[in-house]
């Protein structure tokens, strides 16, 4: 566990708040300026940073402990393959799986749906089947469906949400039918930051048979999540949302169905034989892992799970959701400017609009200002269109984000509405 985290963990339970500017010395790359400024870095929905924990973790195992993992003899091969195996014991307990053949890793939350589609949902689609999903979702967890869809017959079909940026449960349940093989919703809308109602999800769908892939790349860092309690059948994130590497993230299934799905990639690592007659396949998980893993990935992700752990997921879910009340009601107070997604659970992100100005534009201006936000359709262009916007302005809260932010953000606002005015 990170020093640090534990320092700050002590101070929160000290003083009965958690201490984010400690938290924030604990990530080198907010010390640095941009344009002239002190970095306000509110884009963690699209990448959080690492703290020093994580790098360290990283370049531990690049120093001393790397190989190719599961195919050698020699001390460095075992070191990284108990590394390697390790940090999947890592990611099982935090999402409290029922064992590391649960756990599958993945390039991210992208990968890991791709994996549902090709290897779950393809096999089981016939024509006139049905895959539901909500009007809430990233792109990637829309195209992957439409491209098994296409190649099987099968139909997309969309649950509504309404003008808060809510899912319109009542609809969603109404398109349960015999014809839906699987639910696929985000669990935290990434573009709105609507929480969705997932253990209702899941239980409805169940109900009537049929599983549920929950998309959690926005949800872990924020919160967290229980699989057992969420009693979902698959679940996705990247270890880039959770303060830890990019080109890390997995793949949560529930066993019975993992064991019966083919392999979606092959070649090494995932077979127990291969004759130019036919290969078999190697056990959970690493029947899903075809090729050399990314092992210092998968360090640096449990790092990053050590990392939050330390912190305590509650008290950051706390901090954020006071950052974001704070930022809401101020944006409130600027002239023409409109939140987009006001549901009543929300994350630590805020979307909006001020009028005359474009996203684009806003985004740029508080850049010069040393204020990262992000700005766009955020892979969420269905939510745009929903809106009736082409674009928004984003902020996203994290760990090591301080009041001091907000504050910069709102002064920028205004700034930039001066500028436009
Ligand atoms: N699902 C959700 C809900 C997301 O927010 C993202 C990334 C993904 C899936 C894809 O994750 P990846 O790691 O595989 O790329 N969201 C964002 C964002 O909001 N801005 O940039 C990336």
């Amino acid at each position: 566990m990170a020093t640090a985290a534990a320092t700050a963990t002590a101070a929160a339970l000290a003083t009965g708040r958690f201490d984010a500017a400690r938290a924030r010395a604990d990530f080198p790359i907010l010390a640095r300026e941009v344009n002239g400024r002190p970095l306000v870095y509110l884009d963690s929905a699209a990448s959080a940073q690492r703290p020093r924990a994580v790098i360290a973790a990283v370049d531990h195992y690049e120093t001393h402990l790397h190989a190719n993992v599961h195919r050698g003899v020699h001390t460095l091969s075992q070191a990284a393959t108990e590394a390697f195996e390790g940090a999947r014991e890592r990611v099982r307990r935090f999402l409290n799986a029922r064992s590391t053949k649960e756990i599958i890793f993945t390039r991210g939350t992208t990968e890991a749906i791709n994996l549902v589609a090709q290897s779950y949902a393809r096999p089981h689609l016939a024509p006139g089947d049905e895959i539901l999903v909500t009007w809430l979702e990233h792109h990637a967890n829309i195209v992957p469906w439409q491209m098994v869809c296409a190649a099987t017959g099968a139909t997309l079909r969309v649950a509504p949400i309404d003008e808060r940026g809510e899912l319109r449960f009542d609809e969603f349940q109404a398109l349960l039918s015999p014809r839906t093989k699987l639910v696929a919703t985000a669990h935290v809308s990434n573009a709105l930051g609507t929480v969705l109602p997932v253990k209702q999800i899941v239980a409805a769908a169940h109900a009537r048979g049929i599983p549920v892939l929950l998309d959690g790349a926005q949800a872990v860092a924020h919160g967290g999540a229980d699989v057992q309690a969420l009693d979902c059948d698959f679940y996705a994130f990247s270890g880039h949302k959770l303060y830890g590497p990019t080109g890390i993230g997995m793949l949560y299934g529930r066993e019975a169905l993992l064991r019966e799905m083919p392999p979606w990639q092959g070649g090494g690592d995932m077979i127990l034989s291969v004759t130019f007659e036919g290969s078999t396949w190697n056990d959970l998980p690493w029947k899903f892992e075809a090729g050399t893993p990314n092992m210092s990935g998968a360090v640096g992700l449990a790092a990053a799970i050590d990392y939050l752990e330390g912190l305590g997921p509650q008290a950051v879910h706390a901090h954020e959701q006071r950052l974001l009340a704070k930022a809401t009601a101020a944006a409130l107070e600027i002239p023409g400017l409109r939140i987009i997604g006001t549901a009543s659970d929300k994350a630590a992100v805020l979307s909006f609009t001020i009028e005359g100005i474009h996203p684009h534009d806003l985004g740029t201006i508080l850049d010069h200002e040393g204020v990262a936000i992000r700005t766009g359709h955020h892979c969420a262009m269905p939510v745009m269109d929903f809106f009736k916007v082409a674009a928004t302005a984003r902020a996203s809260f994290a760990c090591y984000n301080v009041d001091g932010d907000v504050d910069r953000l709102i002064a920028a606002l205004h700034a930039a509405r001066e500028v436009f005015a």
